[in-house]
């Protein structure tokens, strides 16, 4: 075999026919895709030592096959990894996305109203990513100026915490831009309930190749069609890449005990551990779940105001999920 069958390249899609790759040095472009198989003695050894499997973002090795189609023979080093709990297999790992520097929750100011408890499940997750955290709130178009307000003080409680808080409307072209100028150059998980106008905000980032069906009924026809639900690496002009999840209800973790939990909601962390550090904890109890126990530092810094009451409703209600789901697996 000669050195130039041999290339590395960037997952980019997947389905029931196979891992689609873009090869390096290429121009990153849907129509350069090349389709791949993945040996089975390399899957097995990725079930094995707990890389799971070849993903959307991985950077492989790569052998060209004789009809234009390649083999994978080895999965490169990874960077970071956005895993899932699976939906149906219980407490089984389902790995999304690899290699991205951030996750950006898009949620729409109204029609579909957001939810600040799915905001925080994502932001949970992006924390257990070990990875940049932004929140996205398009349709602003649709809200009057008193609304804007509320919004405003709203999220201000994400900004004091360091996240990225950025106001789009795909309608009005607010925020475009610089939502463009931001993700250039870099890789961007994107994640947001169905509606808010995820595939049009995309198509405005500078995306290369076909743009995404946006419409309701090309949405449902496209649905028809595909029953797959990978993500999608999709290429920026002038560098860097989105990935595109599929809507997403509900983010599920993968290995996450109820007691760990505080330790994914900043704010909450910075008063039940003495600096942040978990090793140093506040509250009267050493094991303290932060609910009912007396002597708890976090519901004292929640009814000063210092916790945002909805930060603390959301960790009571992600712990009550994991407490249910631990009950389920045992
Ligand atoms: N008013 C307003 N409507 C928008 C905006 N962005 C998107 N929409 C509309 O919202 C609807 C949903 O947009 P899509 O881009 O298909 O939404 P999506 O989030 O990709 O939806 P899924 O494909 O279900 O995940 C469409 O009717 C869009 O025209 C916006 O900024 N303002
Ligand atoms: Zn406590």
């Amino acid at each position: 075999m000669s050195d130039r069958d041999v290339f590395e390249a960037t997952v980019v899609y997947k389905d029931p026919r196979g891992t689609f790759i873009l090869p390096d040095g290429i121009e990153p472009h849907e129509r350069n895709r090349v389709r791949c198989v993945v040996p089975g003695a390399l899957k097995k050894r990725l079930l094995e030592d707990g890389r799971v499997k070849v993903v959307v973002g991985d950077r492989v090795r790569c052998e060209r096959l004789a009809d234009g189609t390649a083999r994978v023979q080895e999965l490169l080093p990874r960077r970071s990894v956005l895993v899932r709990r699976r939906a149906r297999d219980g407490n089984r790992p389902q790995i999304t996305a690899a290699n991205m520097d951030r996750i950006a929750c898009v949620v729409a100011a109204r029609d579909p109203a957001w939810k600040p408890g799915f905001v925080d499940r994502v932001m949970c997750a992006a924390q257990l990513s070990d990875t940049e955290f932004w929140l996205v709130i398009n349709k602003l178009d649709l809200l009057s100026d008193s609304e804007r307000e509320q919004l405003d003080a709203q999220v201000a409680i994400y900004e004091q915490l360091g996240v990225a808080v950025l106001r789009t409307s795909t309608e009005t072209g607010e925020g475009i831009e610089a939502l463009r100028e931001r993700v250039r150059g870099s890789v961007t998980v994107v994640s947001g309930p169905s509606g808010v106008g995820k595939s049009s905000l995309l198509n405005r980032l500078g995306i290369l190749g076909e743009p995404l069906a946006t419409s309701e009924i090309s949405r449902r026809h496209r649905k028809g069609r595909h029953t797959t639900t990978s993500a999608k690496w999709l290429a920026l002009e002038g560098g860097g890449a989105v990935i595109d999840t599929p809507g997403v209800r509900a983010f599920g973790f993968y290995d996450l005990e109820p007691e760990d939990l505080d330790a994914l909601f900043p704010d909450i962390r910075r008063y039940a551990y003495a600096e942040g550090d978990l090793d140093r904890p506040r509250c009267r109890f050493g094991d303290c779940t932060h609910r009912e126990e007396p002597g708890c530092a976090v519901r004292e810094a929640v009814e000063r105001g210092e916790i945002a009451e909805q930060r603390y409703a959301s960790y009571l209600r992600i712990f009550a999920s994991l407490l249910e789901e631990a009950g389920r697996r045992r």
